[in-house]
């Protein structure tokens, strides 16, 4: 398969690609294509090397031991969290709270935020393209405490209709949270006027940012957020790790979700207090191990360069739209102008069930996603059970975008 040297974002895909041991495996015979990385993506070397030396060379608990291993491990710890500030462009260190995904990050606010500051007749504003960890953590909260969801107008490209939501605002109105990036269209949501409008009424904001961190910079301060919350593993970091940003003021806010080691001042026998951010809010055993990995993802990430990993996406984004819409009876959803959306693409191929697509796609080593991809709620209002989903991320190819086109059009010509 030819592949790339450079692109006109000036990253070399040939070099980024020997770095990821997983892209030389065959798949059923064939080379591996891999575009399902807005479910995970695959690890560089870098931070395999970074898992097996803390395991090999010193593995240790943190903050606990007094001896050498445990100081390593407690440094190259906070030195992780560190660099994931520094990769946000977080005020603080102590803001980044290291959980193991975007679920527990957002479930994290959910309880030891909602529970404190939502209440009877409060209101939640998010919208329908919201994955379900961005959804269902906040149905929970409204009916524990007697509020409400209501969603904010959008088209079902995922376009959000601005107007509108300003007009949403009322004095129950106590959150927004919002993707900032559709796991199923692709749309890049307008975060940061999002943001202005609601502290405009004073309202607080959690962005989703499992589908944006990964490809697009993210300057948290810039955006104004809240909270932020991601997970590693999309970002070529492990799994089990992840993040929630929250403003300091906001974590102090916050009620710890998890009791136990780690997270306490004084413990007496019938009431405890609580030590200060981040720890806080990260009581037990951390996965240490992980937030190691995800440093070296972010070193990874930053030596590429951001807005290169992104400049490439859109190249291929773009190539990707036009191929597969030359294709008889694909139709394809999300904004048609790659400009307004990242490298997630859903499609639909004539009357063939996407699992039927996916199957036939795998079996020529292109690994895609098909199914409701945690957004039934988009499903529905998108008129389909399930679409066929392909991702991309920086290592892929536009021969690996032809591979899909092609497999789409064999897929189609099928099931004719
Ligand atoms: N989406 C996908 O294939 P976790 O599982 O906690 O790492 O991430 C949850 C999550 C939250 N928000 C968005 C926008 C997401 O896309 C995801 C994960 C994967 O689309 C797995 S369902």
């Amino acid at each position: 398969m030819a592949v790339p040297i450079s692109t006109a974002a000036g990253l070399d895909a040939a070099a980024i690609r020997a770095d990821f041991p997983v892209l030389a495996e065959q798949v059923h015979g064939r080379p591996l294509v891999y575009l399902d990385n807005a479910a995970t993506s695959q690890k560089p070397r870098a931070v395999i090397d970074a898992l097996q030396t803390y395991y090999e060379t010193y593995n240790a608990n943190i903050h606990r031991g007094l001896h050498a291993l445990s100081e390593r491990a407690t440094a190259e710890y906070e030195d992780a969290r560190a660099r994931v500030a520094r990769f946000i462009n977080a005020a603080h260190s102590h803001e980044v709270i290291f959980t193991r995904g975007t679920t527990e990050a957002i479930n994290l606010v959910a309880r030891g935020w909602g529970d404190e500051h939502v209440g009877e007749g409060d209101e939640i504003l998010l919208t329908e393209m919201e994955h379900h960890s961005n959804l269902v953590p906040w149905q929970m909260l409204a009916q524990r405490r007697g509020a409400s969801l209501r969603y904010i107008p959008m088209d079902a490209e995922g376009r959000i209709d601005l107007e509108a939501y300003a007009r949403m605002f009322g004095p129950q109105t106590r959150l927004v949270t919002v993707t900032q990036m559709s796991n199923v269209l692709g749309t890049i949501t307008p975060a940061a006027e999002i943001v202005q409008i609601a502290h405009v009424h004073g309202v607080p904001v959690l962005l989703d940012a499992a589908q944006s961190i990964p490809h697009v910079p993210v300057n948290v301060q810039e955006l104004g957020a809240d909270f932020v919350a991601f997970s590693g593993h999309k970002m070529l970091g492990p799994t089990g790790i992840g993040v929630l940003y929250g403003r300091e003021s906001f974590l102090d806010a916050m009620e710890p979700l998890f009791g136990g080691g780690s997270m306490i001042r004084v413990v007496q026998l019938h009431q405890s207090s609580w030590t200060e951010l981040p720890y806080k809010l990260e009581g037990g055993t951390p996965n240490i191990a992980g937030a190691i990995g995800l440093g070296a993802a972010v070193d990874y990430l930053q030596a590429v360069g951001m807005p290169n990993v992104t400049a490439h996406e859109l190249e291929l984004t773009e190539y990707a739209l036009a191929l597969l819409s030359d294709v008889d009876g694909v139709r394809v959803f999300g904004p048609p102008d790659a400009t307004d959306r990242g490298g997630v693409i859903s499609f639909y191929v004539g009357d063939v069930h996407p699992h039927d697509v996916g199957t036939l796609l795998d079996a020529e080593g292109i690994a895609v996603r098909a199914g409701h991809h945690c957004a039934q709620p988009l499903m529905r209002k998108l008129g389909v059970a399930a679409t066929a989903r392909a991702s991309l991320y920086l290592y892929n190819t536009a021969a690996e975008v032809d591979c899909l086109a092609a497999g789409v059009a064999r897929a189609m010509a099928f099931f004719a």
